[in-house]
């Protein structure tokens, strides 16, 4: 083999065990990346299914909700409330998360409203008196997609999976108007 020929070899060597090396090192960060976060809790956050699986309902007002595709947050679809009246109790629920004693976390929305108004927002116990597991809580909602994030430390024995985090529109008066949820998270911290 000429010397020139050699050096090529090598070269294409080198190149190769370059290219390999850098894979490699991209892996092992995307690895740690995905393992050091906690898993999302709830299912469905986003309503990508296009329906509300994951998700339960309940109202003694007048409110027709649907999961639509116009005007989303995230993704191509979003949770819709067009309110006639509001009631005293009509709330959009998950249940059946786990959370731990004293754990630390985030739960995140995004909400939008026709008007500003009263947003109800609860992690509690599903069964039995419906304690307070997380936070009862409002936030005033407006008319433009706005992100919430609220934090709490889980007020439980062990580890529970009683559990229910509801959205109220009772909270406020939400009469002739419209609402909109997505991209709703609820991870450890
Ligand atoms: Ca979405
Ligand atoms: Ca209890």
């Amino acid at each position: 083999m000429s010397k020139l020929k050699y050096a090529l070899l090598w070269a294409i060597i080198l190149l190769l065990l370059g290219s390999a090396t850098h894979s490699c090192a991209q892996m092992m960060f995307s690895n740690r990346t995905a393992a050091s976060g906690y898993p999302e809790l709830l299912t469905n956050g986003g309503f990508e299914t296009g329906d509300e699986t994951g998700w339960s309902w309940y109202t003694d007002g007048s409110i027709s909700r649907y999961v639509s595709g116009t005007d989303p947050h995230g993704g191509t679809n979003t949770w819709v409330a067009d309110v006639t009246t509001t009631g005293t109790n009509s709330q959009l629920l998950q249940t059946g998360f786990p959370l731990m004693e004293a754990a630390n976390y985030r739960l995140i929305f995004w909400a939008k409203a026709s008007i500003t108004g009263t947003l109800g927002i609860a992690i509690i116990e599903n069964d039995d008196d419906h304690s307070t597991y997380g936070f009862v809580t409002t936030r005033s909602l407006s008319t433009s997609w706005t992100q919430y994030t609220i934090d709490f430390t889980a007020d439980c024995v062990s580890t529970v999976t009683d559990t229910r985090l509801r959205f109220y529109l009772d909270a406020g008066s939400w009469d002739g108007e419209s609402l909109k949820l997505d991209d709703i998270s609820l991870k450890r911290q």
